[in-house]
C-alpha cells in the first residue's frame, strides 16, 4: 500500500512511499532525545497518579508486568519479549496512521502498530495521530489479557470482511466503544479499560467522574448505530459486565448484524434511547457549553 500522493496525514512527506508494503518502520530507539525521554516522563506519571482505583484490574496488572516505566520511552524489542510469551502479540512501530486495510492486516496476525514518534510539549493533551505513549502506555497493557488479545485480533479480520461488506463505519464505532473509550463494572466500581481514556489525563477525569457524559449499558446493534466523536471528550460511554463479554463478541458472526443496522436510523454521540440501561443520565452540560448553548 503506497501513500496517497501529496498527502502528509500519514506522517510521511508528500509524495513519499513508504519503505515496506506493511507501513512498519524501526522503531529507532536510538535515536529518541532528553526531550523525548522528558515528555513521556511527564505523561508516565501523570497517568501513573490518575489511573489507581480507575483504571481496571487487567489493565493494571498488564502495566506490572511489562518493563515500562517512567524513565524512557519503552524499547518496543524488550516490551515484545514480555508480551510474545504471554499472549502471542508484539508491537511493530509505524509512523502514525496508516490506512486501514494495513491496520487491520497487522492485527489480524496479532502485530499492533505503534507510532514510534511523541507529541510535542505543547500537545500534552490533545493530538489527532496516534503516538508511543498512546499506543504503548494506553493499549500494550490491555494486549497482557487473553479476552483483549483475542478480541482486537478477531476486530482486524473482522474489518478486512467488513471493508469488502462495505460496513467499515460501523465495525469501527464499535472498536471506538471499546478498545479506545471502553468503561467497565468492577464489583469495585466502574474502570476503564480504553486506550484513548487511559492515555489521557483529562479524558480520565471526565469519563468517570463528570457528570456531564452518558453512561450506558453496552449494546452491540446500538454501538453500531453510534457516531462517535474524534475532536473531544466523547458523549456517551459503553460499559460491559467484564472483559470477557468482548471475547463473545469476537466469535458473533457479525454479516447478518450489518444487513440489519445498515438501514437503520443511526444515533448522534449524545443521545439516549427508550431501550438502554442507563448508569448515568448525563448532564451533556460540557458539550452544551461547547456548542455555545447553556
Ligand atoms: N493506524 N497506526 C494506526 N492506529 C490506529 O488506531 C488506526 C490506524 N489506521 C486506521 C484506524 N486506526 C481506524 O480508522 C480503523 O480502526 C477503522
Ligand atoms: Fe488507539
Amino acid at each position: 500500500m503506497n501513500a496517497q500522493p501529496g498527502s502528509t496525514k500519514h506522517g510521511l512527506a508528500a509524495g513519499m512511499k513508504p519503505t515496506r508494503a506493511d507501513w512498519t518502520i524501526d522503531q529507532g530507539w536510538d535515536h529518541y532525545g532528553p526531550a523525548e525521554h522528558a515528555t513521556w516522563k511527564v505523561l508516565f506519571e501523570r497517568q501513573s497518579r490518575l489511573l489507581p482505583g480507575r483504571a481496571c484490574d487487567a489493565f493494571v496488572q498488564g502495566m506490572r508486568d511489562l518493563p515500562i516505566a517512567a524513565d524512557q520511552i519503552p524499547d518496543f524489542r524488550r516490551l515484545n519479549e514480555v508480551l510474545l510469551r504471554r499472549t502471542g502479540w508484539q508491537i511493530v512501530a509505524v509512523p502514525g496512521l496508516v490506512p486501514d486495510e494495513v491496520f487491520f492486516e497487522h492485527l489480524a496476525n496479532r502485530r499492533f502498530p505503534a507510532g514510534h514518534f511523541i507529541r510535542k510539549p505543547h500537545e500534552l493533551d490533545y493530538l489527532e495521530e496516534p503516538d508511543v505513549f498512546h499506543d504503548v502506555f494506553g493499549h500494550v497493557p490491555m494486549l497482557m489479557n487473553p479476552a483483549i488479545a483475542d478480541y482486537i485480533q478477531a476486530y482486524g479480520a473482522g474489518g478486512l470482511r467488513a471493508q469488502k461488506l462495505g460496513v467499515l463505519a460501523q465495525l469501527a464505532r464499535v472498536y471506538w466503544y471499546t478498545v479506545e473509550f471502553g468503561l467497565v463494572q468492577q464489583k469495585d466500581g466502574l474502570r476503564i479499560y480504553g486506550a484513548g481514556i487511559a492515555s489521557s489525563a483529562s479524558e480520565t477525569l471526565f469519563a468517570l467522574d463528570d457528570a456531564s457524559p452518558n453512561r450506558v449499558r453496552f449494546d452491540l446493534p446500538r454501538v453500531m448505530r453510534t457516531h462517535y466523536r474524534i475532536d473531544d471528550f466523547q458523549e456517551t460511554y459503553f460499559v460491559i459486565n467484564d472483559l470477557d463479554e468482548l471475547l463473545s463478541l469476537a466469535s458473533i458472526d457479525f454479516a447478518p448484524l450489518y444487513a440489519q443496522v445498515q438501514h437503520q436510523p443511526e444515533f448522534v454521540p449524545g443521545q439516549v434511547l427508550p431501550d438502554d440501561v442507563v448508569l448515568n443520565r448525563g448532564t451533556g452540560r460540557y458539550h452544551d457549553t461547547r456548542r455555545g448553548g447553556k
